[in-house]
């Protein structure tokens, strides 16, 4: 296969690992953990795995090298870094035992219930160090969620002598991995098992996890992106770009962006919805903006919107919660199959309230469209298909129409649009993710050869040198509390959305005002692999400002 100078320069990188892991480890526990809610519930749930303290690594004199048979599943939506984690985890093994074993289960958690694998050799794992993508072994959406599946999995980890399993993926496929790792723990099957915090999105983070890998590579990508739009407006001074970035719920994407390329108006959804915005609020708001310029002069400028503005929308938060509740199935808690588009559609217009029937006609007709029939493996809308970007614009035109007609606005208005996702989710990553990654993966070998399960590895301290993060492990169980999805009450990870009070979001609204009506624009630029540290060992800024080093 033929490389890129830089693919073949940065093969060659060794990544950073934290102190503690770079001799023998020993496991020091902190005291029992509870549920962040529902501690009752989720300990009746999960008997076997509740309760366990946080631990962490620190030097030993010798420790537990016997060779161990582990299996590694990518799952859900690509994130840079991931490459690095099973690189890590496979030099963790070998560095244990070299006769340790790593297998790679294919496209997901769907090929390990269809006993579709690959073991990792030398000569496979150094194609990969330090690449972006997933493509190593492939993901997938594959819910792990039933008994069968289980049973199905533990067929081939006997075959294969496999002890553990690390599952890598957002807060679905960990809560995932601890009804596994409960599960395998209660029938004694002898696996163990283990998460990995994964996410572009940045919304697998609490107290313990700092950040979910590849939010720093895929921010950066995107700031390099949003900072030569900037650069392009600031020069042929006649567009309004609006921006969509994903990040599913949360904004945490979009307002890492805001940061490093103080656009002209940035929306967050958790403020839209703490302030019960309608539509027409962030319509007028962004048309504001827009106005304001203009008497200046600069009928230009960048609007950022998350991917999931729309659910934010407290009328069209309620609507979803209706669609996701009537297009379950009460009898199997899957979704209802439907005949046709229409028919579902149909269905959704006949079993939902007046009220949301109104809010869903109000809508264009292909929004309308993909709010009812939409939904990804684990019954979310899928907001990435949502073009937001564009209604947004629309409408924003329309209302800036009517103001000239009143004599409000004396401007001129000319949109352009872009979404960047997929963009940024198999950008090589950047040093940050590089480390954190194989640090991560190299962690996870150790959670195991300590003999924990239902844990998730964890890095701390990550805006310090690497030299000083913390290594350890977290209990999944710490994490969870019961939410209600699709139409049931299930325990899941406690996702993590923009915090109001945080310093990333307050720095952000101290400073917008000046951004909206100046030129502000910072051009970050690309990733830089190699030069200066201060260039290229940047962590984020949320996550500076999160540790008040910002
Ligand atoms: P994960 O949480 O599984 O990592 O996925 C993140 C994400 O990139 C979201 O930001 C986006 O909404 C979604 O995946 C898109 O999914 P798909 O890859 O299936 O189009």
């Amino acid at each position: 296969m033929e490389k890129s100078a830089l693919q073949i320069a940065r093969a060659a990188y060794q990544p950073k690992l934290p102190k503690a892991l770079q001799g023998p480890v020993k496991v020091k526990e902190g005291a029992a953990t509870q549920s962040v809610g529902n501690q009752e519930e989720i300990k009746a749930l999960f008997p076997n795995t509740y309760g366990m303290p946080v631990v962490e690594f620190v030097p030993a004199e010798s420790e537990n090298n016997a060779p161990i048979n582990v299996g590694i599943i990518l799952s859900g939506g690509q994130a840079p870094g991931g490459h690095n984690v099973i690189s890590g985890l496979y030099d963790g093994v070998k560095s244990l035992n070299r006769d340790s074993k790593l297998y790679g289960f294919l496209m997901g958690p769907g090929g390990l219930v269809d006993h579709k694998y690959v073991e990792f050799t030398d000569e496979f794992i150094d194609e990969y160090r330090n690449t972006g993508g997933f493509d190593i072994i492939g993901s997938g959406r594959t819910k792990l969620e039933k008994e069968a599946q289980f049973e199905s999995g533990i067929q081939i980890l006997r075959q294969l002598g496999i002890k553990a399993l690390v599952i890598i993926g957002g807060d679905d496929s960990n809560t995932n991995a601890c009804v596994l790792a409960e599960y395998y723990a209660a029938k004694q099957y002898g696996v163990q098992v283990i998460g990995c915090p994964k996410t572009i999105d940045g919304d697998l983070k609490n107290e313990q996890i700092e950040t979910s890998f590849g939010f720093d590579t895929a921010c950066k990508t995107y700031s390099e992106l949003i900072g030569n739009i900037q650069r392009d407006c600031n020069s042929a001074r006649k567009y309004w770009h609006f921006i969509k970035l994903m990040g599913r719920s949360a904004s945490h994407i979009a307002l890492e962006c805001a940061l490093q390329t103080q656009p002209n108006v940035c929306l967050i959804s958790e403020e839209v919805e703490q302030k019960q915005m309608s539509l027409d609020d962030v319509v007028t708001y962004i048309a504001q903006a827009v106005c304001q310029r203009a008497v200046d002069g600069n009928n230009f400028g960048t609007v950022l919107v998350p991917e999931g503005l729309i659910e934010f929308i407290p009328a069209i938060k309620v609507l979803i919660r209706q669609l996701n509740e009537v297009l379950t199935d009460p009898a199997t808690g899957e979704p209802r199959e439907f005949k046709s588009a229409d028919e579902q559609i149909a269905f959704v217009l006949s079993h939902i309230t007046p009220e949301n029937k109104a809010v869903l006609e109000s809508l264009p007709a292909d929004v309308k469209r993909q709010l009812c029939l939409d939904r990804d493996p684990h019954g979310n809308v899928q907001v990435s298909l949502i073009e937001t970007e564009k209604l947004l614009s629309a409408m924003v035109a329309k209302k800036l129409a009517e103001w000239e007609q009143e004599g409000k606005y004396n401007g001129k208005f000319s949109a352009q649009h872009h979404f960047f996702g997929y963009e940024g989710r198999c950008a090589a990553p950047s040093n940050y993710d590089a480390d954190y990654c194989y640090s991560l993966g190299y962690n996870a070998s150790r959670l195991i050869s300590n003999g924990k399960t239902g844990y998730m590895s964890v890095i701390r301290n990550t805006t310090a040198p690497a030299q000083e993060w913390i290594a350890g492990g977290v209990p999944i169980t710490m994490m969870m509390n019961i939410e209600r999805r699709n139409g049931a009450d299930k325990p899941v990870i406690r996702k993590a959305l923009v915090e109001l009070d945080g310093a990333p979001f307050r720095y952000f609204a101290a400073h917008r005002d000046e951004w909206a009506r100046q030129t502000c624009y910072v051009y970050p630029g690309p990733i830089q692999y190699f030069g200066p540290t201060e260039v290229c060992d940047q962590c984020t800024k949320t996550l500076a400002l999160e540790q008040a080093k910002g």
